[in-house]
């Protein structure tokens, strides 16, 4: 039963939408034009290949997922702990043997019992307002160490948690910019290409509001449609054909299909993160089939 359980949850690559496809179903808003902000110009190629998904990143069939480890590299809480506990104690065993890493860089494990072929543990700041400066080149660097790593082990997807904004106390909508233009910086360089996807996930409801507001602003939409048309429209609504995609929004829903799944610890305290309906949760389960 429980291993019925983990395959139903698991969430293949080509299921996590890309800005592209969020755009497409209006539940991405491109950015109101701000006087003397201009935006960049808008890239088909890479809006296919960012992905936004919210929910538990230990559930991502990704080549590569990002933990946000500590300099000890052997485990903690947030999604540190959820990855530990998914991938069984080789994992621990794997990074015992790596003699720990600095702030602001990655080392590259294998994933054990994870459905991911490898674990990047990145070890993102410990966030201090008197030294933002230093606190945006760190977290910056662990992006960019991480899809170096990802690129050099062969690993065409990747997916990120948003390091350093749990237990580590970096402020989610400065912490998103840093993270979204080190990717752009790393796909407009040299190995840029060797990634195909590449993965934001959310899980608490102020990660997804940053995401949703820094991402149009770096990877605006190609979309034909004025911007006037757009408007935001509820998650699970969608004029597609075929199941719904897993939208940032609607993940969660299928991460607690069931009430018997349990999601893991959520490290910050996060008093108004509601969850979905259950009768949304039944009609996304139904869809899911
Ligand atoms: N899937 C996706 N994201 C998650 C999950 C999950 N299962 N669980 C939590 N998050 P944190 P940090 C989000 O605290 O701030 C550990 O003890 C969470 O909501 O995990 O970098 C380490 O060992 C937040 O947005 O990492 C370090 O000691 C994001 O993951 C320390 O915490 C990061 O939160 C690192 O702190």
């Amino acid at each position: 039963m429980l291993g019925i359980r983990r395959i139903m949850t698991i969430v293949p690559v080509s299921e996590i939408p890309t800005v592209s496809l969020l755009y497409h179903l209006k539940k991405l808003v491109p950015a109101t034009p701000e006087p003397n902000v201009e935006l960049p110009k808008p890239s088909q190629s890479f809006n296919d290949c960012i992905g936004l998904i919210r929910g538990d990143l230990t559930k991502l069939e990704v080549d590569a997922i990002v933990n946000a480890a500590n300099e000890s590299l052997l485990g903690g809480g947030g999604v540190d702990g959820a990855i530990h506990r998914a991938a069984g104690p080789g994992l621990l065993r794997e990074c015992r043997t790596l003699g720990g890493c600095d702030t602001g860089s990655a080392k590259i494990t294998g994933a054990y019992d994870l459905p991911c072929k490898k674990v990047i543990h990145a070890v993102g700041p410990v966030y201090e307002s008197w030294d933002k400066k230093e606190c945006a080149k760190e977290l910056a660097g662990c992006y960019t160490t991480s899809l170096q790593l990802a690129a050099a082990n062969a690993c065409k997807s990747i997916a990120f948690s948003a390091l350093s904004t749990g237990i580590y106390g970096y402020p989610s909508h400065d912490a998103a910019p840093v993270a979204i233009k080190a990717v752009k910086d790393f796909l407009e360089g040299e190995d840029g290409d060797k990634l195909e996807k590449v993965v934001f996930c959310t899980f608490v409801s102020k990660d997804v509001d940053a995401y949703n507001y820094w991402l149009p602003r770096f990877f605006p939409s190609t979309e034909p449609e004025p911007e006037s048309d757009w408007e935001e429209v509820e998650g699970g609504e969608s004029a597609e054909n075929g199941p719904a995609p897993v939208a940032a929004e609607d993940a969660m829903v299928m991460e607690s299909g069931e009430t018997s799944v349990t999601l893991p610890d959520v490290p910050t305290a996060e008093p108004t993160d509601d969850g979905p309906s259950p009768k949304k949760q039944k009609q996304n389960d139904e869809e899911k089939l």
